[in-house]
Formats: structure tokens, C-alpha cells, sequence
């Protein structure tokens, strides 16, 4: 038998004699308890949107047990410190800040990341999606089969300009066609999925575009929902049809790589 080896004893740490510059801190003190549902939502100078959305947040998932987690992309306006004070207000909400602007899906890693629920909700920040329908596609996923790990919304009325319609609509065509994943809007901000599902899937800047294609190469199965989408009240606009379809034929490429080197078991058994 093996005794049990003290723990060593700690000397008193001597002062450092240069100064040390300490690790960053990536993700907040997360509170006690698990709640059911986390709700992410990356802002990058959504001042305008942001109080207001994270108001109606707590409104739509009122009597439910669940955290907000705003991703604060480090934003130039008041974003921030509007969330900050915000806080008081809504003691569900938690705000985690990144030093430099790493955009939308690093954002939303960063969330779930920090995210203490199994099911996670993700809306923009901007108040286009509509806070009342992520109660709904978050409880459709928790009394789901495990093999299902995403609802995606669907915007019925897309209120954006003419012209992002037709690049989205495009944009779209081209990509559940190449990567077959029966998906007729993953641009759609607001999803549920479950966090653990999420994390399993390789990262790279605009991931949240092609969710469905890599929870399917992973084996799980995803559903959609129909979802309401609003205008945009205030502030501008993060993506140009121009940037977007840049970022989009190299990203498609690389899923498609992805997707070419899947091997799936179908499921293991532990015997
Ligand atoms: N594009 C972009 N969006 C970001 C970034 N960081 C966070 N976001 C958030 O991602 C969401 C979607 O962006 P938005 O400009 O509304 O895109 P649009 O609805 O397609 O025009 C918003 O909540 C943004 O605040 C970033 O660096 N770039
Ligand atoms: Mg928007």
C-alpha cells in the first residue's frame, strides 16, 4: 500500500523582483449554481441596442433558470460601461470583455466558453433577432434526444436592404449546395445548441455561418425553426456583401476540406 505523500509545504512567496506581468484573464468569475439555458450574445458597439436587448432578454426568459452572457468585442463606443452599470439592474447578466476586436465568432467561442448552462442561445446584438422566440427554440431543444444538438432559426421576413437580401439569398444557395446541409439561412444569428456539441467543432473566424455543416460532419443531428427578424434601430451594420463574400469562398473551401476528411463510427459502445 501507498501512503498518502504530504502536500508539500508552501514557502511564503518572495516578493518577484521585477515585475511580473500577469496572465491575462480570458474569462470571467462565472456565479454559483447551473442555470438550464445560457443566452450569448457578441456586441460590437451595439450601445445603442445593447440595454435594451438584454432588457427584453430577461423579460422573454422570465421564471426560467438561465444566464445572459454578453461578449463585449471591444467595442469603441459606450457598450461597455452601458453593460456594466446593467449589471445592478439584472443580476443574471454577465459580461465578459475582449482586449482586442476578434470578431463575431470568436465572440460567441468566448461565451460559450464562459457559458455554465448545457444549452446555449445565441442572438446578435444588434435587436434583429427577437428575444421571444429563444425561449421557444431553447426549451424545443432541451426536451429533444441528445443526438440533437441545434435548432436554427430561419428569418421569415428578413428586414435588411434590398441588396443584403439578394447577397444572403445567394450567399445561401451556393453554400447548402456545396455543403449539403440543408440549411436555408445559417446567417441567422439565433440558434440553440448544446454547448458541449459546439465545443467539439474546429474554430475559425466566421464558424457561426457553417454550424450546421460541422454539427452534421460531427454526427449530430439539426433541426430549424421559423423566427421573427427585425430592423435595425440603431447603429450600423459590421459586415459589407463585399467582405462577406471574400471571407465566404475561402471558408467554404476550408469546410469543404473538413468535410471531405470526416470519418464517423456511428456511435461507440463500451463494452
Ligand atoms: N461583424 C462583426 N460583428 C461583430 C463583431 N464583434 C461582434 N459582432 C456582433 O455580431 C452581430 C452581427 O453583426 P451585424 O453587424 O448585425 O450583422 P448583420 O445583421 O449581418 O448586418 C452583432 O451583434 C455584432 O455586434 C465584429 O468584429 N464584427
Ligand atoms: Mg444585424
Amino acid at each position: 500500500m501507498t501512503e498518502k505523500t504530504p502536500a508539500p509545504r508552501r514557502k511564503a512567496a518572495a516578493a518577484p523582483k521585477a515585475p511580473v506581468k500577469a496572465a491575462p484573464k480570458t474569462v470571467a468569475k462565472a456565479p454559483s449554481g447551473t442555470p438550464d439555458f445560457s443566452v450569448v450574445v457578441p456586441v460590437f458597439d451595439e450601445g445603442g441596442a445593447a440595454p435594451a436587448l438584454a432588457r427584453e432578454i430577461a423579460g422573454a426568459f422570465k421564471g426560467a433558470n438561465f444566464e445572459m452572457v454578453f461578449v463585449n468585442d471591444a467595442s469603441r463606443d459606450n457598450t461597455l460601461a452601458l453593460l456594466t452599470a446593467l449589471k445592478a439592474e439584472l443580476p443574471m447578466l454577465r459580461v465578459l470583455s475582449h482586449r482586442k476586436n476578434s470578431g463575431q465568432s470568436r465572440s460567441i467561442r468566448t461565451g460559450i466558453l464562459a457559458a455554465r448552462a448545457p444549452i446555449v442561445v445565441t442572438l446578435d446584438g444588434d435587436g434583429q433577432n427577437d428575444p421571444a422566440d429563444a425561449p421557444r427554440l431553447a426549451q424545443a431543444l432541451k426536451a429533444a434526444p441528445e443526438e440533437l444538438a441545434m435548432i436554427g432559426g430561419e428569418r421569415v421576413k428578413r428586414q435588411d436592404s434590398a441588396a443584403k437580401k439578394i447577397a444572403s439569398r445567394f450567399g445561401n444557395g451556393v453554400r447548402s449546395w456545396l455543403l449539403k446541409d440543408g440549411a436555408a439561412d445559417t446567417g441567422c444569428g439565433l440558434k440553440a445548441f448544446r454547448r458541449e456539441a459546439f465545443l467539439r467543432l474546429p474554430y475559425f473566424d466566421h464558424i457561426h455561418r457553417y454550424l450546421p455543416a460541422l454539427m452534421l460532419r460531427e454526427g449530430y443531428q439539426i433541426a430549424f425553426q421559423p423566427v421573427n427578424h427585425r430592423h435595425r434601430e440603431t447603429g450600423v451594420s459590421k459586415y459589407t456583401n463585399f467582405g462577406r463574400l471574400k471571407a465566404s469562398a475561402s471558408d467554404l473551401l476550408g469546410v469543404m476540406w473538413l468535410q471531405s476528411r470526416a470519418r464517423n463510427p456511428g456511435g461507440v459502445d463500451e463494452v
